[in-house]
């Protein structure tokens, strides 16, 4: 019986990796570990996890031998950190791995979004050019004042490619970083909304930021803005968001994330004024290969009694 689980929507290499080297059993999500026989069940060591539905205690003691659960993701918003500590099992996930490709795409939308890149793509591949001459002026993208709500790992590197923009760079987080002069630190969320053009969600997910974008922080960004998201749905208001978007009082929005993925609001889909994306910041070839290899790097740690090379708790 084995004693490592691949639960989730993994890619063939990435089972047969898991499976080669630890002989992990696949499956498809949590609902799956119930059905295991109980001897089976009570073999399992090591989750190794590719998802976003909770991951709590309950579905922690189906597993009463377990020790480690490896997130195939930098976000860990759906494992019960304070679940697992108190079952002595151990968190790890995939950080800066995925900075870039987070990064590259939190910039795409919101010079998609400013752009209309999607909206003129689509009128052009529809045959409107040659007789409806130029395509409706967009806005400008380069220069704008940005606010980067979490400066993390991913948030710096989101600054960093705004900053080659030319973009006035505001940032708002727990602490003031270690940042360019030219950068202004903001304490209050809505405070940094106040003062920019434009904001760029890259705060980590979880119980902690839920909301953090609301209503009043949209309405202090104003009329004129647009703002991303690449962090977690559960970030930002969903509904004030709608609301703001509906009404004029927000330009636009770039998101690659949602409540309730896949089964987003349906009003988001036919909306002028989004550029929506099905949660692809980190859907490349190389980064899911490292982020993988990041993975198997934590369970081979653990198999061998090794400190785990990116531990959460
Ligand atoms: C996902 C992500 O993990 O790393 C994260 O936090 O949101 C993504 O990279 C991806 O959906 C893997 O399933």
């Amino acid at each position: 019986m084995t004693n490592v689980l691949a639960v989730g929507q993994y890619s063939d290499i990435d089972v047969k990796a898991l499976a080669d080297e630890f002989g992990a059993v696949p499956l498809a999500d949590l609902s799956q570990i119930a059905g295991l026989p109980e001897d089976g069940r009570a073999a399992v060591t090591a989750l190794a996890y590719k998802g976003h539905h909770a991951l709590d205690g309950q579905v922690m003691d189906l597993l009463p031998g377990l020790k480690l659960i490896a997130n195939f993701g930098v976000g860990y918003d759906a494992i019960n950190v304070s679940d697992a500590s108190a079952r002595g099992i151990s968190v790890t996930n995939t950080p800066n791995v995925l900075n870039d490709d987070v990064a590259d795409l939190a910039v795409a939308l919101l010079v998609m979004e400013s752009r209309k890149l999607t909206a003129s793509e689509n009128w052009m591949r529809a045959g409107n050019w040659p007789a409806e001459g130029a395509y409706p002026l967009a806005r400008k993208m380069s220069g704008r004042k940005v606010g980067v709500l979490g400066m993390g790992r991913i948030g710096r590197e989101i600054a960093d490619r705004l900053a080659a923009f030319k973009c006035e760079i505001h940032y708002q987080s727990r602490s003031r970083k270690d940042a360019p002069a030219d950068w202004t630190y903001h304490a209050d969320p809505v405070e940094l909304a106040r003062s920019v053009d434009d904001l760029v969600i890259a705060v980590v997910g979880g119980p902690d930021t839920v909301g953090f974008v609301s209503a009043e922080v949209i309405d202090a960004l104003g009329a004129d803005g647009i703002i991303v998201n690449i962090a977690r749905g559960s970030v930002i208001d969903e509904a004030a968001l709608l609301d703001a978007l509906e009404n004029g009082r927000l330009r636009g929005a770039g998101l690659d994330v949602f409540l309730n993925e896949p089964d987003i609001d349906a009003r988001f889909l036919s909306m002028p004024n989004v550029t929506i994306l099905p949660h692809v910041g980190s859907a490349t070839a190389e980064t899911r290969a490292a982020m993988g290899d990041l993975q198997r790097q934590n369970v081979r740690a653990h198999l061998a009694g090794r400190p785990l090379v990116t531990p959460v708790n």
